[in-house]
């Protein structure tokens, strides 16, 4: 174990098992305490490659990602603290392969519930290495003003309020990281501050001990005067007065062993930390204040006496010149994070993306107000949830089982037209499910299942402007236009699209009117009479029946009807009903394993023209 400092201003360590908010707050610790270099050299994370960013003070960096701790230390080879955040599955492990590596000289141990027989092991390289183990079952440690491991000290306002920023006269080793925030802040109001501070971690052993460390800042100039606090069960404590009988510790101590209402119970109690439960009167805390006293440490007469306690020892020091108590500085202001401010009201920001259909953010998600739970007490379908999320409104269950109607029919149509077709070649070349889907969709146009909302569109110019159908397709002919949502390269008048028919059958006995409807017809009429696959098709029946829909069910204002008409709502129906046949169409080539798509050269006329 080293015997000195092993923390400095440079310190640079290597973080294992990425946690964005220690790796943070270590860097804000950086920041506060005017260090140059960032705390954290880089971030190991076992199989992957890259980067993190992360602020240092207003600045963004880029903090390294390495795939192997072996990979780590050789990039940063000035990087000697390992801060093991791994669970306690993989903590010894990757501690043991850090502890392997010539430039980690200290590796603390996050993790609780690492097995005794792992961190023996640990323990007993480390000794025969001189290297230092903290933890495991600890937050760590923190030499003010210089560095400190992932959450030790707490939160920035704690660090703050215990002047964690800079150093002070005093080192101070404990089991517990809680109790360790506890009295850095006493510290803090009673002294002139931390220089250096260890949470051994609550584990019965514990990877280096109370009396390492106060053996250690026995050994560290700045260091004028030590507080330890222990805990019941364990006979750590003893070497420590061990240390002070022999008079290897020539700096004041002032010592308190918590655990001492443990005599209150009637049966032996285990306490918070794994180690903290006394097997036998000597792993009492009653018997190890009294041994510590006996060494020559102050030694209170309860934990409210220790803060006095300090205070003596601190004054007196003082008073003997032996302390010239730190200077207080004013440290820099770590910026906040706008979600924080936002959190806290000190600013407003404007946002970037207005959301209206839909709320993730409650206990449940809700469309256009409704949650799910919601959904199912009412029995909605699917034509429910597509009217709240592209409405913002409930229909009447005619008009889903509608949209359902047109969901449903539209969901394939056979491998030959162009959407499955493509789907087929995408699938056959060995593409994804979501290339080969929207391969397919990408057909969807004026031509093929996109002309929903054109013939909407025309068939409502038209109907409302009373044009006589003979009329409205003879001015599309003028312009060389189609009329959209007639013909059909395999319908005819002798072949009805059944999906025509039984919409139309649907319609005329559920809608209120079916206007819009009837007017397509007649152009219909007109057009068979120029050639039989002049037929309404089903993207034109569709259109026009929405139009019947829109207008009759009173859910929506004749500007609300225009919109839809204008941005073009109804193409998606054909979208979403496609979908379903085309990652169909997708799975079936994956399924029969087809090979690869090959255009037969028969199939096409080579000519120059
Ligand atoms: N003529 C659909 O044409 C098709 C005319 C017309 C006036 C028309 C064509 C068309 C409008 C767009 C439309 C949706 C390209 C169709 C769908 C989904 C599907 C598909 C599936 C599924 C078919 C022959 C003569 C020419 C033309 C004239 C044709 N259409 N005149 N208005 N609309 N329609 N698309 O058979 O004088 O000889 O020059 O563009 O509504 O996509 O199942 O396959 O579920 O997947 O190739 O149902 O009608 O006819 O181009 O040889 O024309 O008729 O001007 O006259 P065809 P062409 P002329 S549903």
């Amino acid at each position: 174990m080293a015997t000195g400092q092993i923390f400095s201003r440079s310190t640079q360590a290597l973080f294992y098992n990425y946690k964005p908010s220690p790796v943070q707050r270590m860097l804000d610790f950086d920041f506060l305490c005017g260090r140059e270099k960032p705390s954290v050299a880089g971030v190991i994370q076992p199989g992957s490659e890259g980067f993190h960013k992360l602020f240092f003070g207003q600045e963004e960096i880029a903090i390294p990602i390495h795939g192997t701790i072996a990979g780590a230390c050789q990039a940063h080879a000035t990087a000697d603290v390992f801060v093991n955040f791994a669970s306690f599955r993989s903590a010894f492990a990757s501690s043991m392969e850090a502890l392997q590596q010539p430039t980690i000289q200290v590796v603390a141990i996050i993790a609780e519930g690492v097995p005794e027989r792992d961190t023996k092991k640990l323990i007993a390289y480390a000794q025969t290495h001189n290297k230092v183990v903290i933890g495991p079952a600890t937050v760590g440690g923190v030499q003010a003003g210089a560095f400190k491991i992932g959450d030790t000290g707490g939160t920035l306002d704690n660090i703050l309020a215990c002047k964690l920023y800079r150093p002070g006269s005093v080192g101070f080793v404990s089991k517990s990281g809680g109790m360790s925030n506890e009295l850095y802040n006493v510290l803090a109001r009673v002294t002139d501050g931390l220089y250096e501070g260890i949470a051994i971690g609550g584990d019965a052993f514990p990877g280096s001990t109370l009396s390492d460390h106060v053996l250690r800042f026995s050994n560290i100039p700045q260091i004028k005067m030590i507080v330890v606090l222990g805990e019941l069960g364990g006979r750590d404590e003893y070497s420590l007065v061990e240390a002070l009988q022999q008079g290897r510790v020539q700096k004041p101590v002032v010592a308190w062993v918590t655990g001492t209402c443990a005599k209150l119970f009637k049966s032996e109690v285990q306490f918070g930390h794994a180690g903290a439960k006394s097997s036998g009167d000597e792993e009492s805390a009653q018997a190890k204040n009294r041994a510590l006293q006996l060494a020559g440490a102050v030694v209170p007469t309860s934990f409210e006496g220790l803060e006095l306690a300090i205070k003596q020892v601190f004054e007196r020091l003082v008073a003997e010149e032996i302390i010239a108590p730190a200077r207080d500085v004013t440290p820099p202001v770590v910026p906040e994070t706008l979600s924080s401010a936002i959190r806290s009201g000190k600013v407003r920001a404007p946002t970037h993306v207005v959301s209206t259909i839909c709320d993730d953010r409650g206990e449940e998600p809700t469309y256009a107000g409704v949650n799910m739970t919601t959904l199912f007490e009412r029995d909605y379908g699917v034509g429910d949830v597509l009217a709240l999320l592209w409405w913002k409104r409930s229909l009447p269950a005619y008009c889903t089982k509608f949209i359902e109607m047109c969901v449903m029919l539209c969901a394939d149509h056979g491998p030959c037209v162009s959407g499955a077709h493509n789907t087929i070649v995408a699938a056959r070349a060995g593409k994804d499910l979501v290339s080969c889907l929207t391969s397919g969709l990408l057909t969807v146009g004026p031509r093929f299942g996109g002309a929903v909302d054109d013939a909407a569109r025309c068939f409502k110019a038209a109907r409302d402007a009373n044009l006589s159908p003979h009329l409205f397709v003879e001015s599309m002919k003028k312009k060389g236009l189609r009329v959209p949502g007639i013909g059909h390269r395999i319908k005819s008048r002798d072949n009805r699209d059944s999906r025509v028919l039984l919409l139309q059958q649907y319609a005329r006995a559920h809608f209120p009117q079916v206007r819009y409807l009837d007017y397509a017809v007649a152009v219909e009429d007109y057009t068979l009479s120029k050639a039989a696959n002049l037929v309404l098709n089903v993207d034109g029946c569709i259109g026009a029946l929405f139009l019947d829909l829109l207008a009759s069910c009173a859910m929506f204002q004749a500007h609300e009807i225009d919109e839809i008409v204008d941005i073009g709502y109804l193409n998606g129906l054909f979208v979403l009903a496609r979908s379903i046949g085309l990652i169909g169409h997708t799975f079936d080539q994956k399924r029969l394993k087809q090979p690869l798509y090959r255009h037969p050269w028969e199939d096409v006329l080579y000519t120059k023209v």
